[in-house]
């Protein structure tokens, strides 16, 4: 069985909303992170980084939010959470896969600790850019590659939540708005919502 190591109300609600999009049996254990429960050993075997979310499957342990949700795509092809190996349109489920880590990551962080970097050299280029090129990205939709829904879009879908509605400190345009109705609408976002807000 599928084991997600969790908190509440952390970037951990990309890998929860993920495996409720998946529809696959899981466990889930909640990793107590305001209290110290990141050093526990166990846990520490499968991410060194003592962060949520983690991930294990048989033998396999993983971490990283976009990692997880890769692999529970491929983990679970019936609910074609990513496009076939061989169509074209996997290049941009990539591209939009890692955006979310090495450019998105990297905005908040810029915007949280007001630091600059020359655009040019940094790798995210700057918090502007970053938005303005997602939201070029999302005006056809319905979704990140178009039609079908990917889990990049609950990575970037994760991201926007945060960022536009949580901490605001992304502008709400009527694109990021439009797509941020269509991610609330998905009952296996509103049962990660559900889920995330009961707590440990
Ligand atoms: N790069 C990781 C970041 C995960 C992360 O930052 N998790 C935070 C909560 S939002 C955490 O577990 N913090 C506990 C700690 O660092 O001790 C990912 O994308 O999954």
């Amino acid at each position: 069985m599928m084991k997600l190591y969790w908190a509440p109300n952390t970037r951990s609600l990309r890998a929860l909303w993920m495996l409720e999009e998946a529809g696959a049996p899981y466990e889930r254990i909640h990793i107590d992170i305001r209290n110290g429960g990141q050093d526990d050993p166990h846990f520490r075997s499968i991410n060194p980084m003592g962060k949520v979310p983690a991930f294990e499957d048989g033998a396999a342990k993983l971490a990283e939010s976009a990692a997880i949700c890769a692999y529970i795509a491929e983990r679970c092809p019936q609910a074609h959470l990513a496009p076939a190996v061989g169509d074209p349109l996997r290049g941009r489920y990539f591209h939009w896969l890692f955006f979310a880590p090495g450019c998105i990551e990297p905005a908040f962080a810029q915007k949280f600790a007001k630091f600059e970097l020359p655009p040019v050299s940094a790798s995210w280029g700057d918090f502007e850019r970053v938005f303005s090129v997602l939201e070029g990205a999302l005006v056809r939709g319905p979704w990140i590659l178009g039609e079908s829904f990917s889990a990049a879009d609950v990575m970037i879908g994760a991201d926007l939540l945060f960022g536009v509605e949580r901490f605001g400190i992304v502008a709400r345009t009527p694109v990021f708005d439009a797509y941020l109705k269509r991610c609330h609408a998905r009952p296996a976002l509103q049962r990660a919502l559900a889920i995330d807000a009961g707590g440990a």
